[in-house]
């Protein structure tokens, strides 16, 4: 049998890292095999796509030349790593994939959602998320934390208003993809957000008719 593709979204400092940490210990806990990986990046090429796209010096990116970039990444990523996975049983745990396209480049960039729907059809085939957690956060507490954390990559020194429209991009794709998705409000502490995330996590597998059994 397949494994099961589960991803995690948000904007900048929602908390990700953080609790995709608690995914995995529950996935543990249930005694799934699963591997953890990230978009960009995720194999060596996907890597230097990424620090490519990340690195602050580049001032100006062209908006198309980003979105090819991501979906060339992903391209390597579904191939090297995500669908030998799937294909082996294995569970693949992945910190962002194509609803961060969706987010930041139709969103926040303002890029046609048809082209990004074409490339994700020429990119991934038929493959699309079985689960897809979105942490949702008032961007401007995001960037705070990110601030806090350190230096800011290209995307985080971005303006406000940008996050406020990826921000509602995300919720746009949870509204359209209810059964897909399952939003946790990452504006509580991260005690109350883990426990949220576990109590959810259980009812949506099993709603969705998936276990690691
Ligand atoms: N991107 C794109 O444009 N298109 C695409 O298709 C894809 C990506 C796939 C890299 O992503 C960038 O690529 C991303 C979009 C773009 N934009 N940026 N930047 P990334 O996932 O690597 O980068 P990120 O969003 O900045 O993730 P991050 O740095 O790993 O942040 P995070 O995981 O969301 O947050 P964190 O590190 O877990 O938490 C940040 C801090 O807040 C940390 O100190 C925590 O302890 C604290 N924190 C977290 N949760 C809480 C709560 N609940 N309360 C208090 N403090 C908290």
């Amino acid at each position: 049998m397949k494994g099961k593709f589960i991803t995690i979204e948000g904007v900048e400092g929602v908390g990700k890292s953080t609790n995709i940490a608690n995914v995995e210990a529950f996935l543990t806990a249930q005694g799934i095999e699963f591997i953890r990986t990230r978009e960009p990046g995720g194999t060596v090429i996907a890597e230097k796509i990424r620090e490519l796209l990340l690195d602050p010096e580049i001032e100006s990116m062209g908006e198309l030349t980003e979105l090819l970039l991501v979906f060339a990444a992903r391209a390597e990523h579904l191939e090297k790593v995500i669908q030998p996975a799937l294909n082996r049983g294995v569970w693949v745990l992945c910190d962002r994939f194509t609803d961060a396209t969706f987010a930041y480049q139709g969103g926040g960039r303002g890029l046609s959602l048809t082209s990004i729907e074409a490339l994700q059809d020429l990119v991934q085939g038929e493959l699309r998320p079985d689960l897809t957690i979105i942490l949702d956060l008032d961007p401007e507490v995001g960037l705070a934390r990110a601030r806090e954390r350190g230096e800011l990559d290209r995307f985080e020194n971005e303006a406000q208003a940008f996050f406020l429209k990826v921000r509602a991009a995300y919720l746009s794709i949870a509204a359209a993809n209810p059964e897909r998705c399952l939003v946790i409000d990452a504006g509580q502490s991260l005690e109350e957000v883990k426990q949220t995330l576990e109590a959810n996590l259980l009812s949506k597998l099993s709603y969705l008719g998936i276990s690691g059994e």
